[in-house]
């Protein structure tokens, strides 16, 4: 099972410790392909010795590659938006989880659209036992 991970980079890196520990949990169904996103030493730059198309190339091939994919939505970011919108382009299942914050409002494009499954939570256990309880994981 190859699981693609998708994080908020340059939209803000606030949850990245949040990432790490969803990345680890994730971890127990396959690969996940994006371990970096959860990486404490990655900040709003990225990633350091590729450039942007390097990057752009790379993710989207291991999307092309994945079997499911998770994002944490919780930070908006026009990154996590576009994997997200490809990603149901070619057909994969697309699981995305959300912390509920007051004056953070989930986007139209996402709410509006039953392509996305879309499990909010409160905490890491919540998010591990919404995990434990997807099909498209075993
Ligand atoms: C490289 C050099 C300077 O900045 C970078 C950016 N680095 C990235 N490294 C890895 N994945 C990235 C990078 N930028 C975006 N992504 C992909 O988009 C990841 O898979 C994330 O899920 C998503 C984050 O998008 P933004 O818009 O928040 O950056």
């Amino acid at each position: 099972m190859k699981i693609y991970f998708a994080g908020s980079i340059r939209g803000g890196r606030d949850d990245r410790e949040i990432y790490f520990s969803i990345i680890k949990e994730l971890g127990k169904y396959g690969t996940v392909l994006t371990e970096h996103i959860g990486a404490i030493d990655l900040d709003a730059a990225g990633e350091r010795g590729m450039t942007d198309m390097q990057i752009f190339e790379r993710d989207m091939a291991w999307v092309r590659e994945s079997d499911v994919v998770v994002a944490e939505v919780t930070t908006a970011s026009l990154g996590v938006g576009y994997e997200l919108g490809q990603a149901q382009a070619m057909g994969k299942p697309v699981i995305c989880l959300y912390r509920k914050m007051e004056g953070k409002l989930l986007s139209a494009m996402f709410t509006g659209n039953s392509y996305m499954q879309i499990f909010q939570y409160m905490n890491l256990e919540d998010a591990a036992k919404i995990v434990a309880d997807r099909k498209e994981l075993r």
